[in-house]
């Protein structure tokens, strides 16, 4: 181990004691993968990486750090897009990766429930509901790294809210490790349960501040039996929220997701994803809207298929919609969603970006990707807005993508600019500056502004209360 990097030499000896060869990395190369977020916005530095086998391992591990003073950074598929699970640059913060917790200790499909550890990845725990003949909703781009811990701390949302909410509406029950420690065992899985403060939200969010999260109970609900997938080209961001009412009217029960599109994104998609084929090319504005049904198919004109052609016939009569694809296989649906999916990636590929996750009222969608895009414009001129996302739950990732032949850094320099921009309308509209992806590193001088005062103050007060020493995950979150 470096000498510049200051874990007590007695600590690593009861760390290896207690961990061996697999819960322990040491050597750099090992180091690297848990140093820098998918973004490549932060690199920082840690003495080892700490990858308990079990939560027993886990809470004694916690305990030799808490009694040496020294901060831990929880970590999970380190997908973050606000640097929360990376450490700092000082070189002191450990690494603790969840990786190995990752069983499944239980599926009920009576009580639609399955008890699933930390580390577990997310498409694994949709797969594992799957072959027991349920869904859990959760879905997001990164689900095949995402681990059950790391939606739960960031409460993610994704592609499914509109219908199942956030990870936090699918959680029932906790299983935490607390800063001294101590195990809390709470994974009851109740559908009520009142009693008292409701300590398995205080970690939902709080993004490894708190505690670990170990293992989850987490909610399950019937399969799909019949789906339908629509990508529609609209005339402008009002058509968008208007197509999403006319679905929400008709059957609001059916809307899986409703994802919004920009022509600049989708062709950046056609550009830079291998196979990226658009059935719709050239235009200005789209729409993926996703429809699940757990009552088998009725076919004839009832039914999904039904339900999808009569309102796009009636948004295309209105001008609304200008043209439609219906994914007519499993493999067409997917390649649909596909377009959707690659947006990160297709926009992180065409160069320097600044990302703005954030939310207003669903009813002010259309207002804030003109408004903010026109902001932006005056602000950057030649800057590419690429807003994208979940349109149905007014969370619009409000991006902006460098002008053509900028220079990529020179263009970086400008975030914080670009960020208030955006943050500016946002206010004005009453949304938040973090949506879904949460504060980490990279907003927490936007809390004070945002959540000041006595929310703020309440924060501060219980992560003093449940984190005196503040040795969970420093930095992140709280100003
Ligand atoms: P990490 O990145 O490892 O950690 C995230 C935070 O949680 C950190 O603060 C970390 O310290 C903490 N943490 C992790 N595990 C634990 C634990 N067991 N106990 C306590 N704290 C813990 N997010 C969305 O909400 N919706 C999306 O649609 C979406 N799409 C994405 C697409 C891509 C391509 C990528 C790269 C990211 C996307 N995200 C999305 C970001 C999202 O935050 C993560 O995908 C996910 O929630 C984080 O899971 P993770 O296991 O990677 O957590
Ligand atoms: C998504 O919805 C993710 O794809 C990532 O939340 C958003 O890249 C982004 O800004
Ligand atoms: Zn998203």
């Amino acid at each position: 181990m470096p000498d510049d990097q200051p874990l007590p030499a007695p600590l690593l000896d009861r760390l290896a004691a207690l961990l061996g060869p697999r819960g322990l990395l040491t050597d750099p190369a090992d180091l690297e993968p848990h140093l820098a977020d998918w973004r490549a916005l932060y690199r920082g530095r840690t003495p080892c990486v700490v990858r308990p086998g079990s939560v027993a391992e886990l809470a004694e591990a916690v305990r030799l750090c808490a009694a040496a003073g020294t901060p831990l950074v929880p970590q999970g598929g380190n997908t973050s897009m606000v640097g929360g699970a990376t450490p700092d640059e000082g070189g002191r913060q450990v690494v603790v990766s969840l990786a190995r917790l990752n069983r499944i200790r239980d599926i009920d499909p009576l009580d639609m429930t399955m008890t699933a550890e930390a580390g577990l990845v997310l498409k694994a725990a949709q797969d594992a509901a799957a072959g027991a003949g349920c869904l859990f909703p959760l879905s997001l781009g990164a689900e095949g790294t995402a681990t059950v811990g790391g939606v739960l701390s960031t409460n993610a949302g994704g592609n499914t809210t509109v219908r199942y909410g956030n990870a936090r509406d699918l959680m029932l029950g906790l299983e935490v490790v607390l800063p001294d420690g101590q195990v809390w065992n709470g994974l009851r899985r109740l559908r009520k349960d009142n009693t008292g403060y409701a300590l398995r939200h205080l970690f939902v969010g709080a993004e490894g501040t708190l505690g670990f999260i170990t293992a989850a109970v987490l909610r399950l609900f019937p399969r799909a039996r019949e789906s339908e997938v629509g990508f529609c080209a609209v005339r402008d961001e009002e058509a968008a929220l208007a197509l999403f009412r006319r679905f929400r009217d008709r059957d609001e029960g059916a809307v899986r997701a409703f994802e919004y599109m920009s022509g600049e994104g989708v062709g950046f998609y056609a550009k830079h994803i291998e196979g990226g084929n658009v059935p719709l090319p050239g235009h200005a504005h789209y729409v993926l809207v996703d429809l699940a049904s757990s009552r088998p198919p009725e076919g004839g004109n009832t039914g999904l298929r039904a339900l999808l052609e009569a309102v796009l016939e009636e948004a295309m009569e209105a001008g609304e919609v200008l043209d439609a694809a219906i994914g007519e296989s499993e493999a067409q649906r997917a390649a649909l969603w596909r377009i959707r999916e690659e947006h990160p990636e297709a926009q992180k590929r065409e160069g320097a970006s600044v990302k703005n996750d954030v939310s207003v009222p669903v009813s002010k969608t259309p207002e804030l990707i003109r408004r903010s895009s026109e902001a932006c414009a005056r602000l950057i001129p030649g800057i590419r807005p690429v807003p994208f996302g979940h349109l149905g739950d007014g969370n619009i990732h409000m991006n902006l993508e460098q002008p053509v032949g900028m220079d990529g850094a020179a263009f970086l320099a400008r975030s914080h600019d670009i960020m208030e921009t955006v943050n500016e309308v946002v206010r004005d509209l009453g949304g938040s500056f973090s949506a879904e992806h949460g504060i980490g590193r990279l907003k927490t001088d936007m809390m004070a502004d945002w959540r000041g005062g006595a929310e703020l103050d309440l924060m501060q007060r219980i992560k003093a209360a449940v984190d005196p020493q503040g040795l969970m995950n420093p930095g992140k979150v709280l100003p």
